[in-house]
């Protein structure tokens, strides 16, 4: 596909999509979600790249489901437009290797609900945060309602999805809801050296980390640390990753992947 709004580069093992459509603050159109797809897809067919980061160019990560777009929908297509932006962000939940956002501005409704379908959060400091649907007499439509209450917890998560106030990056940070904030310019540099960090370690643990806790957070205790043991034993034997750690610290040197 030819990408008109994100933008792809590769360094170093990290796949860098740039959303670029500033002039609507990034806002989520239809053509957005069609990218994305094929941007998975491509990304998830790249083996060398061993992480993705997603951004926004300007002021905004995303700041929101394209209004403009929405506004004359009936209630059938707004199902359905709910939908696509649900499956998009599954699939990005979904993928094998780890998914960064990193939050260089507004992180709204659908902005929000984008940076939540990711596995890290790294924001701005001047990052802003939101659920804003109310204020348009709306809900979340692509899991907003169901991630931001795992991830911040029901207390805080009612707070944002049902005043539509706007949180900046410290207070989202007391939530949870990103795991670190650092100052504008410094945030490309951070989110690199974090997405390279985990690009040098074994791949295949890399990603059964996230597959195990990403399926472990939507089952029960005991069937999660089955699912561990299960993924854990598949990296020993032969030829194994694991063999190549553990071999690589004994003998002093770094391992071959
Ligand atoms: N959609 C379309 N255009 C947007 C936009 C958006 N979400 N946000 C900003 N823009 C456009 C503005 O209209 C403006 O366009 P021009 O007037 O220049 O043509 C341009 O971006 C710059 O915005 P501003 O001039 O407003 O910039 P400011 O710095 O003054 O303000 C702002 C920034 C982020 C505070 C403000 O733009 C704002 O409040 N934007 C709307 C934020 C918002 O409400 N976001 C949530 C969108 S609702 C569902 C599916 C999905 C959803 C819900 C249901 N179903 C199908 C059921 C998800 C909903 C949402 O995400």
């Amino acid at each position: 596909m030819e990408y008109t709004i994100l933008n792809l580069e590769v360094t170093d093992g990290v796949a860098l999509v740039k959303i670029n459509r500033p002039k609507a603050l990034n806002a989520l159109n239809t053509r957005f979600f069609q990218e994305m797809d094929a941007m998975i897809e491509d990304v998830s067919g790249m083996q060398d790249v061993k992480v993705m980061v997603i951004t926004g160019e300007g002021k905004a990560f995303v700041a929101g489901a394209d209004i403009a777009e929405m506004v004359n929908k009936s209630p059938e297509e707004g199902t359905a437009f709910s939908k696509v932006g649900q499956n998009t962000f599954n699939s990005i939940e979904k993928m094998d290797i780890p998914v960064i956002a990193a939050i260089n501005g507004f992180a709204l409704g659908g902005g929000l609900e984008l940076a939540m379908s990711c596995d890290i959060r790294i924001a701005s400091s001047k990052a802003r945060f939101g659920q804003p649907e109310v204020n348009l007499g709306l809900i979340p439509g692509y899991a907003g309602t169901q991630r931001l209450p795992r991830l911040a917890g029901k207390g805080d998560a009612l707070m944002l999805l049902l005043t539509g106030d706007m949180i900046g990056a410290g207070e989202a940070l007391r939530m949870g809801l990103v795991q670190k904030v650092v100052e504008p310019e410094q945030l490309t540099d951070e989110v690199m050296n974090l997405a390279k960090t985990i690009a040098s370690k074994g791949p295949q643990a890399v990603k059964k980390v996230k597959k195990v806790v990403r399926e472990g957070l939507q089952t029960d205790f005991e069937s999660g640390s089955n699912l561990e043991s299960k993924q854990f034993g598949s990296l020993f034997g032969k030829g194994s990753e694991g063999e190549e750690g553990m071999k690589a610290f004994l003998e002093k040197r770094k391992p071959e992947w």
